[in-house]
């Protein structure tokens, strides 16, 4: 790379003086959540030689069963961010309830984060993630679930990923663009490879688990039908591309155009996804790179959560694909 690389620290740092205005305590929080991916990124990769395959035995609170990375990337996401002062409460995949972390002073954010995205690729050596949205407080004192914490997408002011995959790669946003950092193993930093990302706004491929394609209702299964005819015009077919990591299949979207869809299906009544620490930060993140994001019938950063660990049907990725999708949908009839 030439020239002097742009670590997130720097980036951070600088992005007063550059107009990107940072609410206070917002970089030292996305700074640490920097940190505690660094520490994922060499527990995802050394898990095999340090016996952290596998499952722990638990099941979290959606139903799911629980990998030994799960719990341990829960864990270190909690002590980052604790670690700061800076936030009430967490929400996360792997806790019950929210995590009263601190309710006075400088914990004037909330986090929803999903630690370890994708976990049952962590056994094959596949790409896996971290999502995180964060929140300001609703008000101080002690931290109450309907104010603080079932919120509208588009309250955030700050969400993002990181793909552990070939190169750890940190997306986020704060309301001002979207950038993206790769982690230089050797430095131990982030450095700024995508500057202001944009997400084309029509795209090649379509990420989504075609297992389910019989109980998808006709208005899907026919916009796949559609995606699948060959008309070299308009790009089709589209290529199916599916990682089985929100996150990884996300990224290719981001970078490359296309979408991933997760819709209802005889298992999942309301979609697998759930709204508050993996839709809505992406669909903000999305939104910032001129991409688009919905239920396929609402934007998923109006759908105000009505529980911590919410499902919702999910469509994100190039604006002018996912409206496609939408308009499959309406013309159900
Ligand atoms: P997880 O957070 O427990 O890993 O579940 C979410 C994951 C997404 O990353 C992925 O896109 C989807 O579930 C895969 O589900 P399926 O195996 O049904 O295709
Ligand atoms: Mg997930």
């Amino acid at each position: 790379m030439k020239g002097a690389a742009i670590t997130l620290d720097r980036h951070l740092r600088e992005a007063d003086g550059q107009g990107r205005d940072l609410p206070e305590g917002l970089a030292a929080l996305l700074s640490a959540l920097a940190g505690a991916s660094k520490i994922l990124a060499r527990q995802v990769r050394r898990a095999a030689l340090s016996g952290s395959l596998g499952y722990s035995g638990g099941v979290n609170v959606t139903g799911d069963s629980q990998k030994k990375l799960d719990v341990i990337a829960n864990e270190t996401v909690l002590e980052a961010v604790a670690s700061t002062g800076l936030v009430a409460a967490v929400v996360s995949e792997e806790l019950k309830g929210a995590k009263a972390l601190a309710d006075q002073g400088e914990a004037r954010y909330i986090l929803c984060t999903d630690p370890l995205d994708g976990s049952s690729n962590t056994d094959i050596n596949g790409a896996v993630g971290t999502i995180f949205g964060i929140y300001p407080r609703a008000a101080d004192g002690p931290v109450d679930e309907v104010r603080d914490l079932l919120r509208r997408g588009s309250e955030q002011i700050a969400a993002g990923y990181v793909m552990y995959g070939p190169a750890t790669v940190l997306v986020y946003t704060a309301g001002d663009g979207v950038f993206g950092f790769t982690l230089d193993e050797d430095a131990g930093t982030f450095v700024l490879t995508h500057d202001r990302i944009r997400c084309p706004s029509r795209g090649h491929y379509y990420s989504a688990n075609l297992g389910h394609l019989k109980e998808w209702r006709p208005g899907i299964r026919k916009f796949v039908e559609h995606l699948t005819e060959r008309d070299p015009s308009t790009g089709r077919p589209y290529s199916l591309r599916y990682v089985g990591a929100l996150v990884a299949d996300l990224h290719r979207g981001l970078i490359e155009g296309g979408l991933y869809f997760y819709p209802a299906d005889e298992g999942h009544a309301n979609g697998k996804l759930r709204l508050l620490y993996e839709c809505a930060p992406l669909a903000f993140v999305v939104e910032q790179a001129g991409g688009r994001a919905s239920t396929g019938a609402q934007r998923i950063l109006e759908v105000r959560a009505e529980s911590i660990h919410q499902r919702v049907p999910l469509v994100i990725g190039s604006a002018l694909d996912v409206e496609l999708y939408e308009t499959f949908m309406r013309r159900e009839p």
